[in-house]
């Protein structure tokens, strides 16, 4: 159904959009080199709709819903890795995978969140090292019956709260044992669910607990050569609608402090705010960053990322201002309702198009147009490169780095649905 792409057409039409773009300026296999050293960090949770391994037994998913019941989804760690393995199989480039904590392996035994030990992630790591991936980590501060009531680490039981802290202290020595394994640094990002859904008569005594709870969980240091801390940001969730503890200027004033990583989801502002135009002014004042690439339709949905204009202009200020080793690029979403190996390859094979993208942009014609005043000839010639041969670079891109180009992957995971999802029942 999905047309095998010709490889003789795809070098011809590749060699063709070379002198094209050379025309302006761009060196086209200068832009593949560096777009090969770029890893994208993909999220375990969309492997199994955000459910993990643990079979706790919670009411209150912190607000976070994946829906659809798309037959097949991974129900042991040796599926959602065999998952994975395929999703990596269909993206071009060396990647890292990011896993939450309620994905631990503790052999069937019961092992509370505020216990959990690197051996309990050994699998996950060994599965890293053999694929050549790089690792990230959270603790799962949701999906638990500690957190029924919406609050974790602002918790007004100094139990909870310890319990929490313990969990997230417990997580970043996971990460450091990550990091030192596998030789790049785990960024261990901290998202908490933690709001009230009706309008609160205390904004303040949450945020403060929140502050003590972290300055707990953050009092070790960890090299960082092995372990970045990132905290997460929201405007609101299901159950919080009125009110976020870990609101945008809380991290912000947080990890400006204590030089933090701060962590933009895409999903977590006002449904017409970009996280693009923070990054500039995020940057001046803290060494790295996080993202969360993700796709709100009308709220935090988390749809899967495609090739949007948010999605774009994400990688533009990423590229433009060489930030490449300043900003860990994560995605998060899930979608329960398509084949969930499709959605992985899908989100992240926008996310390095879009990257793309930024690297063929003429930057030196572009500033100097801007630098004299010229905002005609600006706007013309940025409406004028969205008609350049960019699907060519990319297709030669899979190629060269033999993975399919075009639409032919599809073909590939309908197969591995009918071999392999399909006897999951
Ligand atoms: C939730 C946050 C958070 C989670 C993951 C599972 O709104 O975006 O990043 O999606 O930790
Ligand atoms: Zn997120």
């Amino acid at each position: 159904m999905f047309p095998k792409a010709d490889e003789a057409l795809i070098e011809q039409a590749y060699f063709n959009a070379q002198e094209v773009y050379a025309q302006y300026g761009v060196d086209t296999a200068l832009a593949l080199e560096r777009l090969s050293a770029i890893p994208i960090s993909l999220h375990c949770w969309q492997g199994d709709d955000v459910t993990g391994f643990e079979h706790v037994e919670a009411v209150s998913g912190g607000g976070i819903q994946a829906t659809g019941n798309y037959p097949g989804k991974a129900r042991t760690p040796d599926e959602l890795r065999q998952d994975a393995e395929k999703a990596l199989s269909l993206i071009p480039g060396k990647h890292r995978f990011n896993v939450h904590a309620m994905y631990a392996e503790t052999g069937g035994r019961r092992v509370e969140r505020n216990e959990i030990q690197p051996e309990h992630f050994q699998a996950w790591i060994d599965w890293a090292k053999a694929n050549g991936l790089g690792m990230d980590f959270n603790p799962t501060c949701f999906a638990h019956p500690k957190a029924d009531d919406g609050f974790t680490l602002a918790h007004g039981d100094t139990g909870i709260r310890e319990f929490w802290i313990e969990h997230c202290i417990a997580c970043r020595k996971i990460g450091e044992h990550i990091g030192r394994s596998l030789g790049t640094p785990c960024v261990t990002n901290v998202w908490i669910p933690d709001g009230f859904k009706d309008i609160p008569a205390d904004r303040r005594t949450p945020r403060a607990l929140l502050k003590d709870s972290l300055d707990a969980v953050f009092a070790e240091a960890i090299d960082p050569k092995h372990n970045l801390d990132a905290v997460e940001s929201k405007l609101f969730g299901i159950g919080s609608e009125c009110y976020v503890v870990g609101s945008h200027e809380f991290y912000l004033g947080y990890a400006l402090e204590k030089q933090k990583l701060l962590c933009l989801d895409a999903g977590h502002f006002h449904p017409t705010e970009g996280i693009a135009d923070k990054i500039t002014s995020v940057l001046l004042f803290l060494d790295e960053i996080l993202l969360h690439v993700s796709r709100g339709v009308r709220w935090d949905s988390d749809h899967v990322v495609i090739l949007s204009d948010d999605l774009r202009a994400i990688a533009e200020e990423i590229v433009r201002h060489d930030y490449l080793n300043r900003v860990h690029i994560g995605l998060d979403f899930f979608d329960a309702s398509i084949n969930r190996i499709a959605a992985w390859v899908t989100g992240t094979r926008a996310m390095i198009k879009a990257l793309l993208l930024a690297l063929l942009e003429p930057r030196d014609t572009l500033l100097e147009l801007e630098r004299a005043g010229d905002y005609t000839g600006r706007l013309a010639l940025l409406e004028e490169l969205k008609t350049l041969p960019f699907g060519a670079v990319w297709d030669y891109y899979c190629r060269k780095l033999e993975v399919p180009a075009g639409s032919m992957w599809i073909n590939d995971v309908k197969q591995y649905e009918k071999d392999v999802l399909a006897a999951r029942g």
